[in-house]
């Protein structure tokens, strides 16, 4: 799982991207770096806390997110188009899309643009990740379109459609329209197998305040989600300069700072899961005095696949899973409990995991 960063020069991506998977790449760094950050976070789960005091394991393995950072433009190229050919590329290679907007003000690293306006922002990018898909369909066309010198009548039959409806597909791009959640009909897929459009992919937003905007975060967040809708789409507000100071901190000197500030889950906790949620993953757990883990399954997963995620071989020999929801396994205290209380069911190669599944599979090699 994959989550490309996006954002304007100095909207704070690397410090977002420092933030979640605790790194320490320099930031406001844009001229020197040619190549992407690449770093993996943690995906925050209560539930492993909950589940470590049960079972006192030698490790405790959460799921994991892959952040992909990307460098910016060149100075002097700021304003250029924020996706290049390069960009789009590497989109296309992602799971999903985190938008970093610039909420904070900093006078010493000028926002490209001059001023501070995130909801600007979250439109101008917005159009240029619709643009960038345009874009692709035109040299589509463009490739159908040569394709048809020379072609046989019955293939330039096809091609002639093919162009039609990718005609109208761009139309709706135009017109605003992302592809996000959006089925293709089958002359849509045919006309597009090739073309993997940008907008399809989950699309989240992190607005990155500063501290001094963290009491008006709810009201911030609230105007956020007002602002980016629609299918396979989420927001949080972060303060991502103070995370990314948290994080680099020791985990008890962390604890402490973190209760000065108050209650409530940080918001770079919950970006975390919204990307991890938004890209259509859930985790299944294992339990066991080596190990308790989190793994992530797409939605609609059958066992004996989701057992292919623990070891082919399990996947291989599968022969059943045992199963208990995580909550009947808390509210019975122990896994030979849920035995008694019969919420640990036995369940075959078809049955579909849920989110908080506690799985043991059974198997023979
Ligand atoms: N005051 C303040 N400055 C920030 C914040 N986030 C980033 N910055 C500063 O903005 C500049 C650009 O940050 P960076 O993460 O490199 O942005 P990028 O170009 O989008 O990767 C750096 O000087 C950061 O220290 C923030 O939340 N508050
Ligand atoms: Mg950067």
């Amino acid at each position: 799982m994959r989550v490309a960063i996006i954002g304007l020069p100095r909207s704070g991506k690397t410090t977002i991207f420092n933030a979640a998977t605790r790194g320490r790449i320099a930031v406001g760094d844009f001229s020197a770096r040619s190549s992407a950050n690449v770093g993996v976070a943690k995906v925050p789960d209560p539930r492993l806390a909950r589940l470590t005091a049960m079972f006192n394991p030698e490790k405790v393995v959460p799921a994991e997110i892959t952040y992909v950072d990307f460098p910016g433009p060149p100075p002097g190229q700021e304003n250029a188009p924020t996706f290049s050919g390069e960009t789009v590329t590497a989109l296309q290679k992602a799971d999903a899309i985190l938008h970093v907007v610039r909420g904070f003000e900093n006078p010493s690293a000028p926002h490209p643009k001059g001023s501070v306006d995130p909801w600007r922002d979250i439109d101008a990018v917005g159009f240029d990740l619709l643009f960038a898909d345009i874009a692709l369909i035109d040299r589509r066309i463009q490739r159908v379109t040569e394709g048809l010198r020379g072609s046989r009548a019955s293939e330039r039959d096809n091609s002639l459609k093919d162009i039609e409806v990718l005609k109208s597909v761009q139309a709706d791009l135009e017109a605003g329209k992302p592809m996000r959640g959006r089925t293709l009909n089958d002359s849509e897929k045919r006309a597009l197998r090739d073309t993997f459009l940008v907008s399809t992919l989950p699309y989240l937003v992190a607005l990155n305040i500063g501290e001094s905007d963290i009491p008006r975060s709810v009201e911030l967040e609230a105007e956020l989600a007002r602002r980016v809708t629609g299918t396979l789409t989420g927001s949080a507000a972060i303060a991502g300069q103070l995370e990314m100071e948290l994080g680099q901190m020791a985990e008890a000197e962390e604890k402490e700072f973190r209760a000065s500030l108050g209650a409530g889950e940080p918001g770079l906790e919950r970006m975390i899961r919204l990307c991890y949620r938004a890209a259509g993953l859930i985790s299944f757990l294992t339990v066991g005095p080596d190990e308790v883990r989190a793994w992530p399954v797409a939605e609609h997963t059958p066992a004996q696949k989701a057992a292919g995620r623990v070891h082919s071989d399990i996947e291989r020999g599968f022969i059943r899973a045992e199963v208990v929801a995580y909550n009947d396994l808390v509210s019975a205290g122990g896994l030979a409990e849920t035995r008694k209380a019969g919420t640990l069911r036995a369940e075959g190669k078809d049955y579909v995991v849920k989110d908080g599944d506690v799985i043991n599979f059974l198997f023979s090699v």
